[in-house]
């Protein structure tokens, strides 16, 4: 059986984006692989949230999870900071990366800003700690996103340092999940840019918890053009706003983009904006209800989550145990 491990920064409230690119790719896979997914809260701290914000977001990804459909009966879902052995991990991890590879990720390149030197540590090490979230569980897939591939490649290499300075075969090299075309969403206001939880325009994505008036409002002034649909993807070359709200539509429905222009070939945004916002908030009033429901009892979603960590503590404390003693610490 395949081993799935991912996670989600509890950054703000989630979107469509990681709706579509991760979570509702992970519901497909859960009967036919063990999963492992966690609420990636150590690594929110690299930009650090308020305190009460970060409990609350934490709370909310766990229930979108279940929300959209993860059974928290057959997946573990468990929060990464309590479990220790992330942390301690990313120790013994930092101790056998050459900074150059470090130096090598365009993310913190990305998001250290104009002042490298201003920038947290953690920033910095995130990789490492993705190296040891991933490791940890020894999984024989890891779904990645395209701005995460590089991420899987350094832990990857690290598995790899790891067996031969202490020449074992401890880690096996986790493989890259892909999934459709459809599944980088844009930014509904620049279709260069992904639709980000953090992006300071609320314009920009569709939360998860957006009502239906709001999700028509955001899809009716969502960046488009005047031109009307083609019948081929190719003709779409070039009309990045336009080939966002295709693959949405397509994503939503579960059709290919081809499809999606074959019933909308023809027409202008005016028709097709107005159709999207229908199946958006179609496929995402239930989720919405259903995460508002279990946010109203978080004693009850503590609960789960303690029992998720539980799970997943067995596995990853054993995983720490195993490298500790293989480096020589006394375990
Ligand atoms: N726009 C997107 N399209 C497809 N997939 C997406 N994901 C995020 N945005 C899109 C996928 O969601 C997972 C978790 O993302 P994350 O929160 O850990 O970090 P991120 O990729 O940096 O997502 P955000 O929303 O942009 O978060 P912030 O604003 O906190 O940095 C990943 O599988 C990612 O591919």
């Amino acid at each position: 059986m395949k081993r799935i491990l991912s996670g989600i920064q509890p950054t703000n409230t989630l979107t469509l984006g990681n709706y579509l690119g991760a979570i509702k790719n992970w519901v497909g896979m859960q009967h036919e692989s063990e999963c492992f997914l966690f609420i990636a809260d150590l690594h929110a701290l690299t930009n650090p949230p308020e305190p009460e914000a970060l409990r609350a977001n934490t709370r909310e990804v766990a229930a979108t999870y279940i929300a959209c459909g993860i059974d928290p009966e057959h997946a573990a879902i468990f929060v990464q900071s309590q479990i220790p052995a992330h942390a301690e991990l990313s120790w013994l991890f930092s101790c056998l990366t050459p900074i150059g590879w470090l130096n090598r990720m365009t993310q913190f390149k990305d998001k250290s800003g104009k002042d490298k030197d201003a920038a947290n540590a953690g920033l910095y090490v995130y990789p490492i700690l993705m190296a040891a979230d991933i490791l940890l569980y020894h999984p024989s897939h890891v779904p990645v996103g395209e701005d995460q591939k590089q991420h899987l490649e350094l832990a990857r290499d690290v598995a790899g340092a790891f067996n031969r300075k202490y020449d074992v075969e401890h880690f096996k090299l986790p493989e890259p999940a892909i999934f459709g075309p459809a599944t980088r969403i844009m930014s509904l206001r620049d279709g260069s840019k992904k639709m980000s939880k953090s992006d300071a325009s609320d314009m920009s994505r569709i939360n998860l918890t957006d009502d239906a008036d709001t999700i028509a409002n955001k899809i009716k002034k969502a960046t488009s053009d005047s031109e009307m649909l083609p019948d081929n993807l190719a003709a779409l070359e070039g009309r990045t706003e336009a080939r966002n709200l295709i693959n949405i539509y397509a994503a939503l429905a579960d059709i290919t983009p081809e499809k999606v222009l074959a019933q909308f070939a023809g027409q202008g945004f005016g028709k097709f904006k107005p159709a999207l916002a229908e199946l958006c908030v179609e496929k995402l009033a239930p989720i919405s209800t259903r995460l508002h429901a279990l946010m109203q009892d978080t004693a009850a979603l503590d609960a789960l989550l303690a029992k998720g960590a539980a799970r997943a503590n067995t596995v990853a404390e054993k995983t720490l145990v195993d490298c500790k003693r293989i480096m020589g610490l006394l375990v």
